[in-house]
């Protein structure tokens, strides 16, 4: 059978490292697209030369030609502009939704197929737009966020807890910015959710509070020692993570920035939300009881999505 095809659209600091980690998983064949000329050639070629040492065999080739990418079963996209110290997610809203125009387009035009993973930020409203100007069904087009914030609380709960990462679960929903809603209730160490253990005297409430907010700022907090650009090691993981789930039909359960209509009371939109991913893409969307509390930071983080989203209504009068 032949290998799956990956299109990786964007070849920055993000899309060479989901190249490398691609190539090392042996998830597939890798295309690195942008309109920068020479970068994708030369880390396709660069990624290529450790085959002989990693062992594997995929074809990884860089092109500024969307043409390459036809056939994709998978996209993975992170063209565009990140952020610097002192700005926020928000800030780059104008300019990667012009991004997001060109990409979608040429995704629709050569990948129609393909399972779409969007990593630029703002990513709610960059996930909304993708899918709108690709013109692919919403169940294949989602953003990654919830799967790297998860990560981040994971991290720190098991630094504190001085347990291993791998017995940490942890979810955190809504939107990817400083309302996105970590969840103690469904976090937990084995099974042992965060409030029993701050009973049972692992933790203090005072102390879990710090990790959330710590979770809430866990991308400006590497922007701001990175100075130059923000995280690409784990948001590269937690996208590959979901690339996997798809191209393997594993039919994971991992908090994505899905398209949500009837679940949750939402009117169709995209935020983050539990989903089971497999090999029809977005297959079920998890609708989780929130309590009052979580409900309120819940609708906060909807509605902080839904003015991003009319922003971007606003500069493309083509979006609906
Ligand atoms: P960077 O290293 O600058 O790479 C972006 C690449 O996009 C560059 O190589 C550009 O040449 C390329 N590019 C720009 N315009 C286009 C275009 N029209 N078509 C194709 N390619 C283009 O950034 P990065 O890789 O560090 O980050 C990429 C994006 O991911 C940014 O928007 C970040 O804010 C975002 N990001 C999201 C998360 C999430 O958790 C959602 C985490 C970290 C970064």
């Amino acid at each position: 059978m032949a290998r799956p095809k990956i299109a990786l659209i964007g070849a920055g600091q993000i899309g060479g490292t989901l190249a490398h980690l691609a190539a090392i998983k042996e998830l597939g064949d890798v295309i690195l697209f942008d309109i920068a000329e020479g970068t994708p050639q030369g880390k396709a070629l660069d990624i290529a030369e450790s085959g002989p040492s990693e062992g594997f065999d995929a074809v990884m080739k860089g092109t500024n030609d969307y043409a390459d990418i036809a056939g994709a079963d998978v996209c993975i996209v992170t063209a565009g502009v990140p952020r610097k110290p002192g700005m926020s997610r928000d800030d780059l809203l104008g300019i990667n939704l012009k991004v997001m125009k060109s990409v979608g387009e040429g995704i629709g035009k050569h990948a129609p197929n393909a399972f779409v993973i969007c990593i630029t930020n703002p990513l709610d409203a960059m996930v909304w737009a993708l899918q709108q100007f690709s013109g692919l069904p919403v169940e294949k087009v989602v953003g990654m966020a919830g799967v790297l914030d998860s990560a981040r609380f994971r991290h720190f709960l098991s630094v504190e807890f001085n347990v291993s990462m791998k017995d940490v679960t942890a979810f955190v929903l809504g939107g990817h910015g400083d309302t996105m809603v970590p969840l103690s209730r469904y976090s937990t160490v084995a099974g042992i959710p965060l409030p029993d253990l701050v009973e049972m005297g692992w933790t203090t409430q005072e102390k879990l509070d710090a990790i959330i907010q710590r979770t809430r700022d866990g991308g400006a907090e590497i922007v701001g020692l990175l100075k130059t650009g923000s995280a690409f090691y784990a948001p590269a993981t937690s996208a590959i993570e979901m690339a996997e789930a798809y191209l393997k039909d594993q039919k994971r359960l991992l908090p994505c920035a899905a398209y949500v209509k009837g679940a949750f009371g939402l009117d169709g939109m995209y935020v983050g939300v539990p989903t089971i991913i497999g090999a029809g893409g977005i297959e079920k969307v998890v609708d989780i009881k929130l309590n009052k509390d979580e409900q309120v930071m819940f609708d906060k983080s909807v509605d902080a999505v839904k003015g991003l989203v009319e922003a971007c209504k606003g500069i493309d009068p083509t979006l609906v």
